[in-house]
């Protein structure tokens, strides 16, 4: 319940999207916030699909945190869709955050040794910079140097004059959203830039994703985590069935879909192997994420076309025509 008295400070209450480079931890950022897991997080790029709003209480605040998928060069269809829905988020927000993989950035900024992915990254997170000088100044809009505890503190120095030169941000936060570094100070910022007005969703609601959706994208991280090279950009998870049983348990009936014949065999495994571990994490992560038990049930089905199917893109809020 609201304490809210008339001698107390009125509530405030607004959007945050969260941008950046694919890997920089904007889903480990905006879970750190909420407090609660509500976006999937994995080693692999391009794991967010679509935006998933989180919401955290702060003090008198909601803060809404809009995750997004990450912003990259994109090639095929549903890349241009996923980053749209990146900058889409942003331009609707009343603020921005824009998270770097801070030790990654470093590594091609001094001249180190940086890898492949490091390179991509770099050149990814300059894109969103250059992005952002169109909206910037219209909003407040915040740097989040992230995963800090990988960096010594002697290189941080070199990374803030290099953001600040760019005359893009209104502040710099140092975080780790992994460790929790810095996450209550960048949290009471956001509080306190965020408009007075009444709270746009109920206090103790932590997400706004419909639990269906949410069931399929922990299945998805689940892929993600366990099948590697294209195989996890090529598959898609749909729940097809959720039953509620007479003793509280929940009944989940998914379909995983691969866009080729030989996929599906790596997805199933040797007797069935991997499918039943993907299984087992998932039904592990969703009894306690919805809090009852969770009887899973996955199926895998070959739909090469479902990257071009348009209604998948209106199911998750995305534009088809990008
Ligand atoms: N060491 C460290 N790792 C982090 C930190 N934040 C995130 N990570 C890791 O970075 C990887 C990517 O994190 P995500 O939160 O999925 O990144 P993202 O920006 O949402 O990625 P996309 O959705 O693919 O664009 C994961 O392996 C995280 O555990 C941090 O502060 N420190
Ligand atoms: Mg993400």
């Amino acid at each position: 319940m609201t304490q809210n008295t008339k001698t107390e400070s009125p509530t405030k209450a607004g959007f945050v999207a969260i941008i950046g480079a694919p890997n920089a931890g904007k889903s480990t950022l905006v879970n750190g916030l909420v407090g609660e897991k509500i976006s999937i997080v994995t080693h692999k790029i391009q794991t967010t699909r679509f935006q998933v709003r989180g919401i955290a209480m702060i003090g008198n605040a909601q803060v809404v945190l809009v995750d997004t998928p990450g912003i990259f060069e994109p090639k095929q269809r549903l890349d241009r869709s996923m980053v749209h829905a990146a900058w889409t988020g942003a331009s609707d927000s009343d603020s921005i955050v824009h998270v770097v993989d801070a030790p990654s950035y470093y590594q091609v900024l001094s001249g180190g040794k940086p890898s492949g992915q490091d390179k991509k990254s770099a050149v990814d997170t300059d894109r969103v910079v250059k992005g952002l000088r169109k909206t910037a100044r219209a909003k407040p809009t915040i740097l989040a140097l992230n995963k800090i505890d990988l960096l010594p503190r002697e290189n941080l120095l070199k990374l803030i004059e290099h953001f600040n030169e760019t005359d893009v941000y209104d502040d710099v936060f140092l975080i780790s959203a992994l460790a929790g570094n810095g996450m209550d100070v960048l949290g009471d910022h956001l509080a306190d830039i965020m408009p007075t007005g009444p709270f746009l969703y109920p206090e103790d609601q932590a997400a706004d994703i419909p639990s269906r959706l949410l069931a399929a994208e922990i299945t998805r991280e689940k892929l993600f985590l366990r099948l590697h090279n294209e195989l996890p950009y090529a598959s898609h998870v749909e729940t097809e069935k959720w039953t509620h049983k007479k003793d509280g348990s929940i009944r989940i009936e998914q379909i995983i879909y691969v866009r080729r014949k030989s996929q599906k065999p790596i997805v199933l495994g040797k007797n069935g192997q991997t499918i039943k571990n993907i299984g087992q994490m998932a039904r592990i992560d969703m009894c306690e994420t919805f809090g009852t038990k969770i009887h899973l049930f996955l199926f895998v089905k070959i739909r090469e076309n479902w990257i071009e199917d348009r209604s998948k893109y209106t199911e998750y809020g995305l534009e088809f025509d990008v």
